[in-house]
């Protein structure tokens, strides 16, 4: 029988990384069983204690493969300005050979596993697959609670429909050139790092990490920066975005999409626990939508993966139930400590921690050490069916209709809690606009601030200022009373104190009750500069202690520092090579007229 496509690179990508054996997957329990044994058995997991955390183990990473590498991630795009000045460019044709140098021979004495999986349920006219090769079991783990990884996938490709090739090795083959064999780490990984696109081909390669973002292909690399390639190409939207339901009292529901920078609480937010009386929150997504204009002429999003790869410390029950709830069995922890009966920690899971636990590198450790002991980047990968908030809806082939769009981020000064976009060019320069201070998720400076256009800065596969203008143009192609309210939120702004002005959490349900009235007529605004304000009035303040300096405080808008930033942006804005929409450029000098009118 004539070998198909797949079939054909499978094995046209064995005989370049010469792996010892080849094994196809398909995501069952037999499968995760075999797989976490291996782990277990080879020191790469530990199994946590089966009475407090059943079928769930804890990963320790190699301390130079911890986060995303944004310096290692190339876009190799065969035009440069199609990748645009926020992304790496590789010249394709080099990168592939100095890829299939890096690649040639990278799996030997190691398993070769295929991973066929579906971004989005598998029948969902918005859903995309992919398969990754893959040299690490850690990873096919990961695949299973992140995508629906099914022979069914394998079906469609051989019935002709489209996939995405992914490789990826953690580039330490076991056997050298000569044949000699040495014994493998409980993390293997390489010093040289390489996550590359190719958005024409629509390839990924990625060398070296075995960490999340970096080696779970259908995430990051497939879900976003291929993703918003081809969702350029046919008219959609890959978003670096939760979704939620939200239900008020009377039985209203309204769909919400949110963007935020890596680590600024999208999962908080996704499963948030409403603290005022006759809300309910219901979890769709928490890292990625994918939105497509539906039939019904509203933009319709999808949660494309099937899991939550969500950041550990600070999550506790104080600060997100449903994700403890939702995580504890049949889940995965990487570089989060070890207690001493066998159960996982981490910075803000207690308010002391326990006296004894084994850091994330293994070492022992007690309060008086000054360094954490789960890395701040640690993780737990668990799958979204376990979440009790999770919605019916979250695995609905249609998706959800529209009724808003949030950009937030971590902002100290500045930003209110919350404010509407005029309209949409007005949305769409909001979400271009986003800054936000830096954490943990990515290496580099935590805390410096940094342009993070719907949080997408290191996630956008092609030139940013071309994808403002799809954004435009796909927004300005709905109905308007059919686009979804476009809004700007920040739980984080402080005092000249250092203190959180807003409790945050549970209370951004009064965000929520706010935005849903403003969905529906319900309450007023008042215009500010940088869009439409809460009045304090019709703001649910019921049983907070926020008094009158501090609400204006929180909801501030002080013209001389918007002007900096209305500055800021200006200058930003000259990275992009006269490529700005002109909306964009419109609605800048109408911010700098509204400021100046103050
Ligand atoms: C993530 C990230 O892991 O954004 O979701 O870094
Ligand atoms: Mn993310």
């Amino acid at each position: 029988m004539p070998k198909n496509r797949l079939e054909k690179w499978v094995a046209t990508i064995a005989k370049l990384t010469k792996p010892d054996n080849i094994v196809w997957c398909d995501g069952s329990a037999k499968e995760w069983d075999e797989l976490t044994q291996l782990l277990v058995a080879n020191g790469t997991f530990i199994k946590l204690n089966e009475d407090l955390r059943p079928n769930s183990y804890l990963a320790r990473t190699h301390r130079g493969d911890v986060a995303r590498v944004e310096d290692r991630t190339f876009i190799c795009s065969e035009h440069q300005a199609d990748a645009g000045p926020t992304n790496n460019w590789r010249e394709p044709n080099k990168m592939k050979v100095l890829l299939r140098g890096l690649f040639a021979g990278a799996m030997r004495g190691r398993t070769m596993y295929v991973v066929p999986f579906s971004m989005g349920p598998i029948d969902s006219p918005l859903a995309r697959y992919g398969v990754e090769i893959s040299d690490s079991p850690y990873v096919v783990l990961n695949m299973h609670l992140m995508t629906r990884v099914s022979p069914l996938v394998t079906e469609k490709i051989a019935a002709g429909a489209d996939w995405v090739p992914a490789i990826h090795s953690v580039g330490a083959p076991l056997v050298d050139f000569h044949g000699d064999r040495k014994a493998d780490t409980t993390w293997p990984c390489n010093a040289e790092k390489y996550i590359c696109h190719f958005p024409e081909t629509k390839e990924i390669w990625s060398f070296g990490s075995g960490y999340g973002g970096n080696a779970l292909l259908g995430k990051k690399c497939m879900s976003l920066r291929i993703g918003s390639t081809m969702a350029r190409d046919e008219g959609w939207l890959a978003e670096h975005m939760l979704i939620i339901g939200a239900t008020s009292p009377e039985g209203k529901k309204h769909h919400f999409a949110a963007a935020f920078p890596s680590a600024c609480g999208k999962t908080n937010l996704a499963m948030l626990q409403p603290t005022i009386p006759g809300w309910k929150v219901e979890t769709i997504g928490d890292d990625i939508a994918w939105i497509a204009p539906g039939a019904d002429g509203r933009l319709r999003a999808i949660n494309p993966e099937a899991g939550f790869f969500g950041v550990a410390p600070g999550t506790s029950m104080k600060t997100n139930a449903n994700a403890m709830e939702t995580i504890k069995s049949n889940t995965i922890f990487t570089n989060v400590a070890l207690t001493d009966d066998g159960d996982v920690w981490w910075e803000g899971l207690t308010d002391t921690p326990p006296d004894h636990l084994i850091d994330w590198v293994g070492d022992d450790w007690t309060p008086d050490n000054s360094f954490p002991a789960a890395h701040p980047n640690s993780r737990f990968t668990v799958s979204a069916a376990q979440c009790p908030t999770i919605s019916s809806e979250w695995d609905d082939p249609q998706g959800v209709a529209l009724d808003a769009i949030l950009f937030g981020g971590r902002r100290a000064t500045n930003v209110p809690l919350v404010v509407q976009s005029r309209d949409w060019q007005h949305g769409v320069f909001m979400g271009a606009t986003i800054s936000s201070e830096q954490t943990a998720a990515a290496e580099g400076p935590v805390g410096q601030l940094r342009r993070d256009p719907f949080a997408m800065l290191p996630f956008c596969g092609y030139n940013m200022a071309d994808y403002w203008q799809h954004w435009l143009d796909v927004g300005l192609g709905i109905e308007e009373s059919k686009r979804p309210k476009v809004f700007q939120v920040n739980w984080f702004r402080k005092d000249s104190e250092g203190k959180f002005l807003w409790p945050g959490f549970g209370e951004n349900s009064r965000v929520i009750e706010w935005i849903a009235n403003r969905i529906e007529g319900l309450v007023d605004a008042v215009d500010s500069p940088i869009g439409k304000l809460p009045i304090k009035k019709e703001f649910n303040l019921a049983g907070l202690k926020i008094s009158e300096k501090q609400f204006n405080q929180i909801f501030e808008v002080n013209p001389e520092s918007w002007a900096v930033e209305a500055e800021m942006t200006h200058k930003y804005f000259k990275n992009f090579d006269g490529n700005i929409p002109t909306e964009l450029h419109d609605q800048l000098w109408e911010l700098t007229n509204r400021l100046a009118k103050i």
